[in-house]
């Protein structure tokens, strides 16, 4: 039996306080709970959580492996508390998976504080690699890592397949954080998952790379249950499906909303992640409605159809905007998330998708800067076609949150300057588009209209701040 500390790593975003804990190590503590092991999390994403915090968990539980969830924005951090960990007892392994590691395994192995990474989905490989350790047993078997063998040098094992029956795991072990510190505004939230895999090629998104490209798809009647669970033993009110395509098995999410509708619990939820406009219908988005839906967000990325063709979307923006409608038609919170300087873009086609995100009234439109992750289709269009002003990894390493963003490559077209200066301005007028939406929404259009002349960068900050610090919460 091993003792596990699982760490999620602090990372300066937007979102601010965490508003609930991260899936995926909840369902790697899970898996080794299961197994037998004694397990300990802690959630540096909040403020409160300090250094000190973690050096004190390190001495009252003693753990003797160390598990780090890790996307990009927080590599660098992850390899900092990593460090710490190795200071206060060097024999303590350390083992790094999420999205970061899978998609980088060579690079990430290169720092000497990992020991080891889980490549891609995690709760089968995780047990059998702590048995492996605890039993000195060879690494070499263990499918889906990447390790040093004894001359030191990275091996990485062919890749574990993927889970094919999904109600094989267990529940994810939410509590082995502090629901109650999780809490926001009078609403207790959790993540909740319905399918894993989608089989798109945006050549931007790493998703696949830890889902793979088949929509895997849980039971209905299981997502409703545990749904039922965490409200009846937790209080949670509010859940957030995190997942790649939620609605990209068109009978599953039939069924889903099926069995949602039959359910009738007393909660909400909503889409932030992994929902495509060309699946919202008319049908579809009644029934989320109906079900206690409340947010859908869909990745719009550009207006421009070479754009889009360019990034092998798989959606026109005539099929985007019959989602969008349809979900707005049904009385849905519709937030759109574009790209900065994806291939084909220019100033003047960032400057329609705002005028298109006022137009369809999107409540929450957000514009983020390309990245080209490390090798994607988008990192090799740039090699071929544009300039890189860091190499792939490295911009992971340099520009690790939010707010140290900068321009990552340009191309013919669309200069490094010009595209900084579009998606600053796109980035103010998307939070103006939503400071006044949400006064349409919460006023009527008359009075949010007059209360709109209070429009400004001093009170936009004001309310975000506010949602930061987890004292509002998005409409309903
Ligand atoms: C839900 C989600 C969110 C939610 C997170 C909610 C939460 N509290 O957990 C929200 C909306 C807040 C969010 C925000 C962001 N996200 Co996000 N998000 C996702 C999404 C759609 C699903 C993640 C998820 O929960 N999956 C379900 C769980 C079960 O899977 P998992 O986390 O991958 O965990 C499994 C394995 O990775 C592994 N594993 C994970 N951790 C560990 C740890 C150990 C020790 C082991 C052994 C294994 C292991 O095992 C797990 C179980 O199989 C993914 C897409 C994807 N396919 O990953 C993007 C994704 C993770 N997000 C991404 C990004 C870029 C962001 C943002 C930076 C976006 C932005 N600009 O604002 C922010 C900030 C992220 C941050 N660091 O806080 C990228 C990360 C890219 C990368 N290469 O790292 C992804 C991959 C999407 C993409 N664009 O390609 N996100
Ligand atoms: S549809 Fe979404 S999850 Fe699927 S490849 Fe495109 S961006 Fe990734």
């Amino acid at each position: 039996m091993a003792k596990i500390l699982l760490i999620v790593p602090g990372s300066k975003t937007f979102y601010g306080e965490p508003r609930y804990p991260a899936a995926g190590i909840s369902m790697i503590g899970a898996a080794l709970q299961k197994a037998g092991h004694i397990v300990r999390a802690i959630d540096m994403r909040f403020s409160k959580a300090t250094d000190e915090s973690l050096t004190r968990l390190l001495q009252e539980f003693k753990p003797d492996i160390a598990g780090f969830t890790v996307t990009n924005w927080d590599f660098c951090e992850s390899l900092r508390l990593a460090e710490r960990v190795r200071q206060f007892r060097a024999d303590i392994v350390t083992i790094f998976g999420g999205p970061q590691p899978s998609l980088c395994p060579n690079e990430t192995m290169t720092s000497e504080t990992v020991d080891i990474v889980v490549l891609g989905e995690g709760e089968v490989t995780v047990v059998e690699l702590v048995e492996a350790l605890e039993n000195r047993r060879t690494l070499s078997d263990v499918a889906g890592i990447a390790f040093r063998n004894k001359s030191g040098e990275v091996i990485v094992n062919a890749p574990r397949s993927l889970i094919s029956d999904l109600s094989t795991l267990p529940r994810p072990a939410y509590q082995l954080f502090n629901l109650s510190d999780y809490a926001a505004s009078g609403e207790r939230r959790l993540g909740i998952f319905s399918t894993r895999g989608c089989p798109y090629g945006c050549i931007f998104c790493t998703g696949r790379a830890v889902m793979g490209r088949k929509i895997r798809c849980r039971l209905p009647e299981d997502v409703a249950t545990e749904m039922q669970y965490w409200h009846e033993t937790a209080g949670i009110t509010h859940f957030c499906f995190n997942e790649d395509n939620l609605l990209g098995k068109q009978r599953h999410g039939e069924a889903l909303l099926e069995k949602l509708d039959e359910a009738k619990l007393p909660v909400t939820y909503s889409l932030e992640v992994g929902v495509r406009a060309d699946a919202l219908s008319d049908e579809i988005c009644a029934k989320l409605k109906k079900t206690g839906c409340t947010i859908v967000a869909v990745g719009i990325e550009s207006v421009d159809p070479q754009v889009l063709k360019l990034a092998n979307k798989g959606e026109t923006i005539e099929t985007i905007t019959r989602g969008i409608r349809a979900a707005k038609n049904a009385g849905l919170f519709v937030k759109g998330y574009f790209i900065v300087g994806l291939p084909g873009d220019s100033a003047d086609k960032v400057r329609q998708a705002v005028d298109y995100a006022e137009r369809e009234e999107i409540d929450m439109p957000r514009f983020a800067l390309a990245q080209a992750f490390p090798h994607t289709e988008l990192a090799d269009w740039v090699q071929q076609h544009g300039k890189f002003y860091y190499p792939p990894y490295e911009y992971v390493l340099e520009h690790t949150d939010e707010f140290h963003g900068d321009v990552h490559y340009d191309f013919p077209g669309f200069p490094k300057e010009e595209i900084w200066q579009i998606y600053c301005w796109a980035h103010d007028r998307a939070e103006a588009v939503s400071f006044k939406r949400a006064l349409i929404r919460r006023f009527g259009k008359k009075t949010g209209k007059i209360l709109n002349l209070a429009n400004n960068r001093f009170s936009r900050q004001a309310v975000i701040w506010l949602y930061q610090h987890k004292l509002i919460s998005l409409p309903k």
